[in-house]
Parts: structure tokens; sequence; C-alpha cells
């Protein structure tokens, strides 16, 4: 058994970021199934992640969608903030909605008509100004710009287009601001997609200036691909902005963190807690949660989230370094590999428990979350309210 002081350093620092969609009602494309004590509001959403903060104490902010959470642009902000005061969080990343409208059916940034691109332009430049209003540092962008059919788009053209569209849009970022850009293979495009991997976000990121960095979706990669890596080589380019953290078995699943695959998270961690040893300082990394629980109960997978991710960190803290280093210097591969693995394999979750008792809150969230007694009282007082089903209840993105 480790002892305490092994971990409390890293349970001090590690903290994640709550997504408002992932209290909202979610399905897949075959339909949704909808929860009477799910989110309809954006004050029901902050107010959920006010309850897992309260809970957990490792999750101060919640990401914003423009489109779901503030259709009314700048003039919903005051609201927004009082909703955060009130919930005991703040707002976190920025997420501009560049798929969903009607004029997007061919891109946003991308798109042949010139008009497009640009209203596509307006929003993201109106959520620059979000970010400015509400102090907040990271604009999150993820483009689902793509097409279905070979032949049909003009692959190096829309390249150029993103070059200029996110230019822009990083010209106008606030000082201290970042742009995020997220990549993914597929989905909703069949054919192409304009940034579809983390190369291409790279070289993005690149072009639009020094404040663009790149958001890694852990579920926005081909089967088997080596996620890790591309995280230490982002992290040795300083390209790493941060993540969107879910798990997945066959695509973009936005499965609860762990469910499927935790040493996955674990080498992530692993990699990150590793260059920062080696650079002497932290990775200015965001840990976001991008899923959307659409058979679990919202607020309960949250917690089961927030949990699993801060247990696999702390296990990720119980690395010896200096014994992997002497070990791969030595070839001595077995024993390299077991630095992970012993690590991996310690229980830390007595430790944790420990250290929440010593910061006044519930040794286990999930638990403190089934007495609380906080889901009777949404449930009753949300059921029957008329629910106005924003874009995120329309399907798994
Ligand atoms: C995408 C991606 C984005 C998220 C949308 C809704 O797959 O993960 O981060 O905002 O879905
Ligand atoms: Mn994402
Ligand atoms: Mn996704």
């Amino acid at each position: 058994m480790p002892h305490i002081d092994q971990i409390v350093p890293a349970l001090e620092s590690f903290r994640i970021e709550l997504p408002s969609w992932g209290f909202a009602d979610t399905g897949t494309r075959f339909g949704v199934f909808r929860q009477p004590a799910a989110a309809a509001t954006v004050d029901e959403k902050i107010a959920d992640a006010g309850f897992v903060h309260a809970l957990t104490g490792i999750c101060p902010t919640v990401a914003l969608h423009v489109q779901w959470d503030m259709p009314g642009g700048l003039t919903d902000l005051e609201s927004v903030k009082r909703a955060a005061s009130q919930a005991g969080v703040r707002p976190g990343s920025i997420n501009p909605n560049f798929f969903q409208d009607q004029i997007y059916k061919h891109g946003s940034l991308s798109n042949v008509d010139p008009q497009v691109r640009r209203q596509a332009i307006v929003h993201g430049l109106e959520s620059v100004a979000i970010a400015r209003v509400l102090e907040r540092r990271d604009e999150a962008c993820w483009f689902g710009d793509g097409s279905n059919y070979p032949g049909t788009a003009h692959i190096r053209e829309r390249r150029q287009w993103f070059e200029q569209g996110l230019r822009e849009l990083h010209n106008e970022l606030p000082p201290g601001g970042r742009l995020l850009v997220e990549y993914k293979p597929f989905e909703p495009a069949f054919y192409h997609t304009d940034i579809a991997d983390w190369g291409m976000a790279l070289l993005l990121a690149r072009a639009a200036g020094q404040s663009a960095k790149v958001l890694v979706d852990t579920g926005h990669h081909y089967a088997s691909q080596n996620i890790e890596q591309i995280v230490a080589w982002l992290l040795a380019e300083g390209m790493l902005g941060g993540f969107h953290f879910n798990d997945r078995r066959y695509a973009d699943d936005d499965l609860t963190i762990g469910s499927i695959d935790p040493y996955q998270v674990f080498r992530i961690f692993h990699e990150i807690r590793f260059f920062e040893r080696e650079s002497g300082a932290p990775a200015d990394v965001a840990f976001m949660i991008d899923q959307s629980h659409n058979l679990k109960g919202k607020i309960e997978a949250m917690i089961q989230t927030v949990v699993a991710a801060q247990a696999l960190y702390a296990r990720a803290a119980l690395v010896d370094y200096e014994a992997l280093v002497t070990a791969q210097r030595a070839n001595d591969l077995v024993r390299a590999e077991m630095c992970l693995q012993n690590a991996f394999a310690t229980d830390v979750r007595p430790l944790i428990a420990e250290w929440r008792i010593s910061r006044n809150l519930p040794a286990d969230p999930l638990d403190a979350f089934r007495e609380s007694g906080y889901l009777d009282r949404i449930t009753k007082e949300r059921a029957g309210r008329a629910r106005t089903p924003t874009a995120a209840s329309l399907g798994t993105f």
C-alpha cells in the first residue's frame, strides 16, 4: 500500500471540467430515451454540475455550448453567470456550434459558399466575445466539415479556407485566450473529414497562430490507435491544449471514463506526468469530459467518470520514474513495463477516500449522491414540465 503523501500532490492539482450537455437528454441516431430528471435548461445543467462538484470537489468549471446553452449569445450571459455562482461553479470552455444549422449541410469554415464561411466565422467570433465576457480562456472548436463521396469536395481548397477562418478567430482571442482545434476521423462525414486527425489539427493550429492548440478527444481515433503516443508528441511540440475524455469500444461512443479501457487513460496521464517531471513545469493542458449518457443516470454517470478519472490520475502518480528511466536505458523491458503495471494495479481508493474526508468531502461521492435525495427532488421538480429539447437531444455527436 503506498503512502497517501505519494498521491496528495496529484489529488490537489487534478481538476476536470464537466460538459453541460452531459446532463441533458441525449440518444443515438436511432432514438432518445428520455429521463425525467434530465436537465433541460442551462440553469438545470449548471445546477447538476454544481452538485457533482459539491460531492467530488474537483470539477469547478462547466463547459458551455453556445447554441444549446446561450442561444441568445451575449444577452444570455448574465443569467449563465448567476446560475453558475448559485451552483458554486464557474463557466468553463466555450464551445461554438459549427455543425448543426441547415446552412452547414456542406460544411462551415470550409463551405464552398463564401457567405456560409462568413456566417461560421461570425458565430466563432461571437463565441470569442462570450469567452471574453465570461473571462474564459478556451474556445473549443469541433467541425463536422467533410464529404460523403469521393470527388465531391476540393480537399486542398477547403484546407486553405480552414487556415484562413481559424486565423481570423485566433486573431480576435482575448489576451491569454486559446483556440483549441479538435479532430475526429469520421462522422457526420463518411468519406473525408476536413480535420480528421492530430496531424491535420496540429498543422491548422500552427497556421492559426501561437495561441491555437490541439484538443484530443479520446473517442476520436481509429480502433487501436496509440493515443498516448499522440499525446507525447503533442506535448513535445508544445501543442497539446486539452482533452475531451470519454471511453469507447467502437467509435465515438462517449461512454464513461475507464468503463472499457482504464489502462488507456492511465497511460495518457502517465505520459503527461512523465513530461512534466522531465520538463520541470506543469503541462498546460485542460482536462475536460465530453460524454453523453443516454442510458445511465446523467449525474451518477458523471460522478462515476470523475471518480474514475481521479483514481487513474492518482495511480499514474505512483509510477516510479527513476526506476522507469533506468530500466528503459538498460533495455530492461520487463522491469520498465512493470513500473507502469505496478502503479496501475494499485488500489488507491482508500487513500482517496482519506483525502476526501480531510477536505470535508464525502468519502464515496456516488453513495453520497444516492443518499442525498437530490435525484428524487429534481425528478419531481422536472417531471411534467415542458421540455424544449436542445440539439444535444438529437443524438450523440
Ligand atoms: C463531437 C465532438 C465535440 C462535441 C460534439 C457535440 O463529436 O466530440 O467535442 O462538442 O461532438
Ligand atoms: Mn469532443
Ligand atoms: Mn465526439
